[in-house]
């Protein structure tokens, strides 16, 4: 086995997003992407030389072969050992989790998440830090500058590692870890939850669904679910991983998992519904006949804190993303908890956690975690549910009533405009952004704007700044618009236009409590004129 140079030059465009480096997989398969990009994050982390990593991925087509290749990669660069989940699969908790268990020197996860998968779909690449979180930005720029400048690669010559059972061989000089992708996750749910009272639950005849949407997550759920907590055989659907997701987009919301949707709303609903995306890290929780928002199941979560073990110390403080919605807020005042802001993205979330300041964090685009990883954790925000409703006896439905009773109901939804010309979205943020100054004081679709600004984050702890994270306005009267452009999209630009209004009542119609804010935000933007739609092709 020999180590090859081979000679490579930059190619554009290799800037990692919200979530790392995200493109068609056909262009991550052609000759040296790959390589470049995965030469680059060695470059960004002072090389491999010694370290240990983690590495695994959703499954989705191709994630198989980029393995191969960032294992002969690594052990080209002189690496001590990589740890791989069977088959080449782990989801994102489970391989921040390893990260984290078995003090590595980070890791990398081959996902696009909830972005379809196939040869003519979406492919994704992203390094995690020791910590077992998403690279920050200084070192996904690093990265970036590297792809610049880079011009050659070394590989090892070797025939492809076996993936498909655990266990050690050699790779070179490098050791390559198989590992079971379940086991050590399980056992950490095991450790933060009172298993025993959801098993009882179950045993009283309490009935769910879990769509695991064809992804990565159902071999966990099934072990979790049905083999520890005895959920009954069958709870969890399309729980086995497909290359291509069974065709479709693993997004756990209400457009994207609809047969979900169709059932808990339908006659003979089970008692619980959830579902989780294409690497496990969203969720989606739904009771019978009731759809719970992931900014409300947040503040749930937050609200219920004394009744998950994992918090029996107390919450200490939560953290939210600048567009989720403010109801988490108004438990934190309520209850005297830490509250921050941060941009979207994960990666911002784990200088709080590592400095305990906060141990419960959310995104409005169904993402839930806690302080055991350092990543967002699809199956961890059901097993907390499964945990407040074993422990409160509540069904979701009295648990959402008597939370909106107590703090009040922020009505809240995110319209996705996709695939509109890069450049007409650009100019859309750029002209808004040029009014903000000059908008408090004036009406927009009869409601008067109290306050607008361009978001940046100084982060605490250390005082890193990230500006140009979102335009905000604040409507009179509990109103609230936040509009960006995605970081995570693979074709043209997608509009994000995030909506939500406070209001004392809690039973009216989603939709209707959002229409004036919907109407300030056409007024403000003029969103219809600009991207050439009628109206957003996603709201969740
Ligand atoms: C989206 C979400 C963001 C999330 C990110 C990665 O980013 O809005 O909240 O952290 O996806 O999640 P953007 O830039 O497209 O809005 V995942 O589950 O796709 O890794
Ligand atoms: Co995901």
């Amino acid at each position: 086995m020999s180590v090859i140079t081979v000679e490579t030059s930059p190619i554009g465009g290799q800037k990692p997003g919200t979530s790392g480096l995200r493109k068609k997989t056909r262009q991550f398969m052609a000759h040296h992407y790959l390589e470049n990009f995965v030469a680059s994050i060695f470059a960004a982390i002072g090389g491999a030389a010694g370290k240990t990593f983690v590495v695994g991925g959703d499954g989705r087509y191709f994630n198989e072969r980029a393995v191969q290749v960032i294992l002969r990669m690594a052990a080209a660069e002189g690496a001590a050992r990589v740890i791989v989940g069977r088959g080449g699969l782990l989801s994102t908790p489970a391989a921040s989790n390893l990260i984290r268990r078995r003090g590595t020197d980070g890791g990398i996860i081959l996902s696009a998440s909830h972005n379809p998968g196939g040869e003519d779909e979406d492919f994704g690449i992203k390094f995690n830090m020791p910590n077992g979180g998403p690279a920050p930005e200084h070192v996904t720029a690093k990265m970036f500058e590297a792809t610049k400048t880079i011009s050659s690669y070394r590989i090892l010559e070797a025939h492809d590692a076996d993936l498909s059972t655990t266990g050690e061989a050699r790779m070179g000089d490098m050791a390559v870890e198989i590992v079971d992708p379940v086991a050590d996750y399980a056992a950490l749910m095991e450790e933060l939850f009172d298993f025993d009272a959801i098993r009882s639950l179950f045993a009283g005849g309490f009935t769910m669904r879990f769509d695991a949407m064809h992804a990565v997550t159902g071999p966990y759920a099934t072990e979790i679910l049905e083999g520890r907590l005895g959920a009954a055989r069958g709870t969890v659907a399309n729980g086995t991983p497909s290359q291509d997701f069974g065709g479709g987009h693993p997004d756990p919301n209400p457009i994207w998992a609809k047969p979900l949707m169709d059932e808990m709303m339908g006659p003979d609903a089970p008692d619980f519904g959830a579902a989780s995306d294409g690497d496990g890290d969203r969720n989606m929780i739904v009771g019978k006949g009731i759809y719970v928002g992931p900014s409300d199941s947040l503040a749930l979560l937050a609200s219920r804190a004394a009744a998950i073990p994992q918090f029996r110390d107390g919450l200490v403080g939560v953290a939210r993303s600048m567009p989720t919605s403010t109801a988490v807020d108004r438990v934190a005042r309520a209850e005297g908890l830490g509250l921050y802001e941060t941009p979207t993205g994960w990666k911002f979330f784990g200088n709080l956690l590592d400095d305990g300041r906060v141990r419960l964090c959310g995104e409005e685009s169904a993402g839930t975690g806690a302080d055991h990883v350092r990543e967002k954790d699809g199956l961890w925000a059901v097993l907390a549910w499964l945990n407040v409703l074993a422990a409160t006896g509540l069904s979701v439905a009295d648990l959402m009533a008597e939370f909106w009773d107590r703090y009040g109901r922020v009505y809240y939804s995110r319209h996705d405009y996709e695939g509109v010309d890069a450049e007409a979205a650009g100019a859309l943020v750029g002209d808004l952004r040029a009014r903000l100054p000059s908008l408090p004081g004036t009406e927009a679709a009869g409601r008067t704007v109290e306050a607008a600004d361009e978001f940046a984050y100084d982060d605490p702890v250390d005082g890193s700044r990230s500006e140009g994270q979102g335009l905000r306005v604040v409507l009179s009267g509990g109103g609230r618009i936040v509009l960006r452009l995605s970081g995570t999209g693979t074709e043209g630009a997608t509009l994000r236009v995030y909506l939500e209004q406070a209001e004392d009542r809690v039973d009216l119609d989603p939709a209707e409590a959002l229409a004036g804010v919907v109407d300030a935000a056409e007024a403000l933007a003029g969103i219809r004129a600009r991207t050439g739609r009628d109206g957003p092709d996603v709201v969740t």
